[in-house]
């Protein structure tokens, strides 16, 4: 009796309900979209790992869209939300929004992909080296050709403008090829980090006569399996007449792979979940992170070991 009393006059005083308020952190996350097999598992291991840090997630798929992932932040400032977290689909265009979220005193950290923002702007960055994936993409290329191939052609499916992964991919890969110089970029087009792009970008290749192409540099697996598709339909055998690499590292790379139509793969690890959260606590706790989070090294894999280590891949 005496305790209803007292949660009455404690609902009367400070309106307080029966239920404590939700003490968890409330982090706001806004996702580049669900454009590649990648994303997807990005997207699945970050709400894994919300739900089993007891972290309150609020989650926008932005569509590829910028302005869709600045709204996403804008609304996440005006919730006063604890933390942002975000894998910016371009580098450039963040300055205001970042400013803004620095002036409400919400922490900011990025995921995936970097921005050209003053670092001084976000509290860190988690995400791999494009720039040595691309490396790892040309230093296998350049063993697939022996020196009796007086130039070797390479069609490029690079991935969405403006993007860290596409610019830093099409980087580290060139630095590597200038080593080279029977190897040539004959064609580069975008893709979009799509298999649709990556298919509708090769067909257009073929198209227009461009011949010959001895190999594909995709700047992600699906942009390759929907080459892949393209090459098929042109009447020539993906993997034996062009040799083809890519990077991320998916399921489907590894079933193309065991198919014979597809030679390699650089792994991207997705699975950022658990590094994100353990990072949205520290910063809750007013710990200072890392300011440059490089995701663990990453293999290059190719066709002879695919169907032995299909069953190991955990995306
Ligand atoms: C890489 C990530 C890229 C993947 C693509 O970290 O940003 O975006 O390589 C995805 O599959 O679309």
């Amino acid at each position: 009796m005496r305790f209803t009393i007292l949660l009455l006059i404690c609902a009367l005083m400070t309106g307080c309900s029966r239920h404590e308020p939700d003490q968890r952190i409330v982090l706001g996350f806004s996702q580049v979209g669900a454009e590649s097999a990648w994303r997807q598992a990005n997207t699945e291991s970050i709400k894994s790992a919300a739900a089993t840090s007891n972290i309150k997630l609020l989650f926008s798929d932005a569509e590829q869209n910028q302005e869709n992932q600045i709204a996403a932040i804008r609304d996440f400032i005006r919730q006063r939300v604890d933390v942002i977290a975000f894998s910016p689909v371009v580098a450039t265009g963040w300055d205001e929004v970042l400013t803004e979220a620095r002036a409400a005193g919400i922490p900011v950290i990025l995921t995936d992909r970097a921005v050209t923002s003053d670092p001084a702007l976000y509290a860190g960055f988690l995400g791999s080296d494009f720039v040595e994936e691309g490396r790892k993409a040309a230093r296998w290329l350049v063993t697939q050709f022996d020196d009796s191939m007086a130039a070797v052609h390479i069609v490029e499916l690079r991935g969405t403008p403006g993007s860290a992964p596409a610019t830093d991919r099409k980087r580290g890969f060139e630095e590597i090829l200038a080593q080279h110089p029977r190897f040539h970029i004959v064609r580069s087009e975008s893709g979009d980090f799509s298999r649709e792009g990556g298919k509708a970008a090769m067909d257009s290749i073929l198209k227009s006569g461009e011949r010959p192409i001895h190999a594909l540099y995709a700047h992600n697996d699906d942009m390759a399996l929907g080459a892949i598709e393209s090459l098929e339909r042109a009447g020539l055998k993906p993997g034996v007449d062009v040799r083809i690499i890519s990077i991320d590292a998916v399921r489907a790379a590894f079933e193309a792979m065991i198919a014979g139509k597809l030679n390699a793969t650089v792994e991207c690890n997705p699975l950022l979940g658990p590094q994100l959260m353990t990072s949205v606590t520290e910063v809750v706790a007013g710990r200072p992170i890392a300011k440059r989070i490089v995701v663990d090294e990453e293999a290059v894999f190719t066709a002879d070991t695919a169907r032995q280590l299909i069953q190991t891949r955990k995306y």
